[in-house]
């Protein structure tokens, strides 16, 4: 909505009132997204006071100006003690209100906005609005009402569903639940409320309090069931979850409870979700997420043109690459060495596409129209008038610069000359072509169509703008990018070596890789890292240990195991074993006896007696591994700060969102105990145990890693 200006009298900052006719037009206006901080309550709260004081308003409108009606409870307030009055107080305040409260609805009405408007006792949504109870997102529940008034006007399975799905209702979805009474036409969200609020008032509307619905309550002993079910499920779904099964428990409660003593309760358990770690840890997420963007070649500097994208390699990767970019509307022209495996990478292409089409995911009309897009050709010069292009062939210096060559001989100038490597040296490619300034890094992870992360590798010799032009094509790929120096496996494969070797560490010293991967699993993982390593086939790992075997200090600890494994062709799920057996294509595996028959072996070998470590313990190391070189990478700049290294393992490791990032874990377990592990450790290991300078450092100042973000 256009910031309006009617005669309006400022109550406090960020909420306007205007009269408009027997209208109160109450306006909030707290940019960029409206969020209810201190100031808008009490605004809100001196609106309905003044509504009600003038006799000549006989009924009250209320809006978002910019671009929402209302984000939501100001999240930055989250961990602070809560400033009166509470939202809670103010939605009563506003469902109190003795002449009818209308709330217009235009852009986002998400968690504490929505239950503003649910207090409101009529409701027009705009085309375009997005209507939801996210709150679960952020490890909370809706508390200010939501629990109770949207079961309310939309019966108790819709709102469940939508309180634990998080996800946004378009406004014709939300009239056809109830959870609007109008659309709004046009795109004046003024307009059309003032226009919807006058009908109310000339036909004499009354106040409906969301409170005295009472009609949801019928069938009581169903209601019931729907809750056992929904409960169930999400006990299977979302285990280590806290607060889906207290939204549950506030809204199985307002079925037996009067509206106030549930309310009550709403408001205990949203107080329990706030105290728990897994708000601080997704709230931690949240804003990590936005933070990750704002980079210093970003600022105030204008990406450049992006209308076509060149991929060469037709391999998984080439395919899943060349897909997520006509995913996000862009032609791309693929190139490969001959007509075999050009057709190779289209079919890799096809395949997705083909399916997503067997699951009744994907018209055969809406593949034609995204592969219309898609070209091939063996010869570079097809990539002349490409903007940008991403190269995903063999890992091997040799092959990679003899790819840049051709581009540096058919691109135009200033396009973006990007590689995919995930490990080698970004600075050699660059330096191999005339045009430096143009070439980076782009680390998608595989499948590079699903992996959210991108991790944005910015050699020296980068200029802003082919910075500023990977993170534009991130935003339109809707990948989560992530800024790393150039290094050894940058960010997430850098700190992945470290503590995938102290796992190996830990099976060779007398824990089953079993073991290791169901401790994992139990702080939050989908899979171990043994399991991780049968998806990903074992070979890769293989060929990148012989790649360092060179590199590697003579007397650091080298664990044998995988060689053994990988040397008898197991690879994981592809070859059906690995550390786990895949009988008959099993997609989960089986513990195998002959892979512990190994393991043992190669600790007689190693002159190891093995002693079983608690699943406290391997956590307890995993951890501190991926801590500590995670403070290395920053402490070196590879990441720019800790929360980048906590994006880059939540979007592209495994790492539970809901402990927000190894840094924001080790912030939370505490840096002096991540250091006395580490000191304990070393005792057994100090060539491998090496506390990192930044660790140290900031443990001597009394300070966490939330200080660097
Ligand atoms: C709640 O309501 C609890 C209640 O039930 C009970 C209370 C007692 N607060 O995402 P964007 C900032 S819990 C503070 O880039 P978009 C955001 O950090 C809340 N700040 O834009 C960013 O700042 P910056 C339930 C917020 O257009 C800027 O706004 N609500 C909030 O892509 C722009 O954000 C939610 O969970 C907030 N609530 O998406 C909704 N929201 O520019 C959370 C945003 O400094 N928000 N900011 O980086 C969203 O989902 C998206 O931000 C939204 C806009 C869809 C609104």
């Amino acid at each position: 909505m256009k910031r309006h200006h009617l005669l309006t009298q400022p109550v406090i900052p960020f909420v306007h009132t205007a009269r408009s006719g027997e209208l109160l037009v109450v306006t909030i206006d707290h940019p960029p997204v409206n969020a209810l901080s201190e100031e808008v309550r009490r605004g809100l709260m001196a609106a309905m006071d003044q509504a009600e004081a003038d006799s000549n308003v006989k009924g009250v409108l209320l809006l978002g100006a910019g671009r929402a009606f209302i984000a939501g409870a100001d999240i930055r307030e989250f961990g602070r003690p809560p400033m009166q009055p509470i939202l809670p107080v103010v939605c009563n305040r506003i469902e109190a209100c003795r002449k009818p409260v209308i709330a217009a609805i235009h852009g986002p009405a998400l968690g504490g906005g929505l239950e503003v408007a649910l207090a409101a006792h009529y409701r027009l949504a705009m085309p375009g609005a997005k209507l939801g109870l996210p709150e679960v997102q952020l490890g909370l529940l809706p508390g200010s009402g939501g629990t109770q008034r949207a079961p309310r006007v939309m019966g108790v399975e819709a709102a469940v569903n939508l309180m634990l799905s998080g996800r946004h209702m378009t406004a014709q979805e939300a009239l056809t639940s109830q959870l609007v009474d109008r659309l709004g036409e046009g795109t004046d969200v003024l307009q059309a409320g003032l226009s919807y609020a006058r009908e109310l008032l000339a036909n004499g509307a009354p106040v409906r309090r969301t409170r005295d619905l009472a009609a949801f309550k019928a069938d009581h002993a169903h209601q019931m069931d729907v809750l056992e079910k929904i409960q169930k499920d999400v006990e299977k779904k979302s285990r280590a979850l806290f607060s889906p099964l207290k939204v549950i428990e506030a809204v199985r409660a307002g079925l037996e409870m009067s509206f106030d003593e549930a309310l009550a309760n709403e408001r205990t358990l949203f107080l329990q979700c706030i105290d728990s770690p897994q708000r601080a840890g997704l709230i931690h997420a949240f804003f990590a997420e936005r933070e990750v963007l704002k980079v210093p070649e970003v600022k105030n500097v204008a990406p450049r043109p992006l209308a076509s994208v060149g991929v060469v390699g037709g391999g998984t990767m080439g395919a899943g690459i060349a897909v997520s970019v006509l995913d996000a509307g862009l032609p791309v022209t693929m190139i490969e060495r001959d007509d075999e495996a050009l057709a190779k990478g289209r079919f890799n292409v096809e395949k997705v596409y083909n399916g997503l089409m067997a699951k009744g995911r994907m018209t055969a009309h809406a593949k034609a129209q995204l592969m219309a897009r898609f070209s091939t050709s063996t010869h570079y010069d097809a990539l002349a008038h490409a903007d940008l292009v991403i190269e995903a062939v063999f890992e091997e210096m040799s092959v990679k610069k003899a790819v840049f060559a051709e581009l540096d001989r058919v691109c135009k100038p200033n396009a973006v000359l990007a590689t995919n490597t995930s490990y080698l040296d970004i600075h050699e490619i660059a330096a191999s072509i005339a045009r430096p300034q143009d070439v980076i890094g782009l680390h998608f992870f595989s499948p590079a169509n699903i992996m959210k992360l991108l991790e944005i590798v910015v050699p020296e010799k980068a200029s802003a703008d082919v910075v500023a032009t990977a993170f534009s094509l991130a935003t339109q790929l809707k990948k989560m990018p992530v800024r790393a120096g150039v290094c050894d496996g940058f960010i997430g494969n850098r700190i992945l070596a470290v503590y995938r070797a102290a796992a190996d560490h830990m099976m060779e010293d007398g824990c089953s890789p079993y073991e290791i991967d169901a401790a994992m699993r139990d702080f939050g993982y989908p899979m171990g890292p043994f399991q991780v390593s049968d998806l990903a086939g074992g070979d890769i790992g293989w060929a990148t240990r012989k790649r360092r075997a060179s590199t590697r200090a003579p007397n650091a600890r080298y664990v044998q195991i995988a060689d053994r494994i990988c040397e008898r062709g197991w690879f994981g799920q592809k070859s059906g074993r690995g550390y786990y057996l895949y009988p008959d294509g099993a997609r989960t595996g089986v513990p195998d006896p002959e892979v512990l028959q190994i393991i043992d072996t190669e600790r007689i070998r190693a002159n190891i007696k093995p002693s079983a470590l608690p699943a406290e313990h391997i956590v307890r190391k995993y951890m501190a591994a991926m801590i500590n070189e995670g403070a290395n990478v920053v402490h070196q700049g590879i990441a720019l700060r800790p929360l980048d290294v906590d994006v880059t393992f939540v979007h592209g490791y495994g790492f539970p969102r809901y402990r927000g990032g190894p840094m924001k874990y080790a912030d939370m377990y505490g840096l002096e105990r991540v250091l006395g592990d580490i000191q304990e450790f070393a005792k057994q290991d100090p060539l491998f145990w090496q506390p990192s300078p930044l660790l140290v450092k900031l443990v001597e100042d009394g300070k966490d890693f939330a200080s660097l973000n």
